[in-house]
């Protein structure tokens, strides 16, 4: 997979995925994630990227020559199944959205800041505009490190153990269950028996219980 991000502050996205699982699925080349400054595809001798707003009213937009430009010699390149415009007015993601563009081979991630991008890329270039929850962020880029960490660990073999992502929080509407590590007693806090029981039929059954009492009380509309 290959994801194209174009964004104003690229350094925000590096570095929240320069760690860990995801580090470790760019060295491997698993991914490829590539970073396009907007700025550098301004044709404005100030390298200028945003204007007032046509019609009035406060805040700047994200002028459509940059953006437009570096899209297109992008898809002069190669082909993209997904141009996503990362804005809280998008589709909420979810597990269900992650795992579909997770099989995705090209995808362009579009960053917006101040008020947001000119319309016409959105109506004319976007194939899908995509917002992280119900809360505004002051751009994309952490959205953007959001959308890329939560697909590039459903690319096989990027997760250790293949069996992981599928026992994740969501992937069967579920979140997970209560998990626990050595010792089985610290400070008097206490491993569940069952755990430890060696009973694996029962181990199963505790926790798939223990999974929709979770469910239920956090996330009811999930069941
Ligand atoms: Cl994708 N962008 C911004 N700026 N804020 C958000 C968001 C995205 N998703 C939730 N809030």
């Amino acid at each position: 997979m290959r994801i194209d991000i174009l964004s104003l502050f690229p350094e925000i996205i590096k570095s929240s995925l320069e760690h860990s699982i995801i580090k470790k699925a760019l060295t491997n080349d698993q991914i490829i994630i590539k970073y396009h400054n907007i700025r550098d595809f301004s044709n404005n001798k100030h390298k200028k990227v945003d204007d007032y707003q046509y019609g009035g009213g406060s805040g700047m937009v994200l002028m459509i020559q940059p953006i437009y430009d570096c899209i297109k010699k992008l898809e002069g390149e190669r082909k993209y199944k997904n141009i996503i415009y990362l804005t809280p007015d998008g589709e909420k993601l979810d597990q269900a959205s992650c795992n579909k563009f997770s099989l995705s081979k090209n995808i362009i991630l579009i960053c917006g800041h101040y008020k947001g991008i000119d319309q016409r890329i959105r109506e004319h270039l976007v194939t899908d505009e995509i917002s992280i929850g119900d809360y505004v962020l002051s751009g994309g880029e952490l959205a953007a490190a959001v959308f890329c960490d939560s697909i590039i660990r459903l690319i096989p073999g990027v997760l250790g153990d293949e069996s992981s992502a599928l026992t994740d929080s969501f992937q069967d509407n579920r979140l997970s269950e209560p998990i626990y590590t050595r010792p089985k007693n610290y400070e008097g806090l206490k491993v569940p028996e069952i755990l430890i029981s060696g009973d694996t039929k029962a181990i199963e059954k505790w926790r798939e219980e223990k999974s929709l009492e979770r469910t239920k009380k956090h996330r009811p509309n999930l069941i």
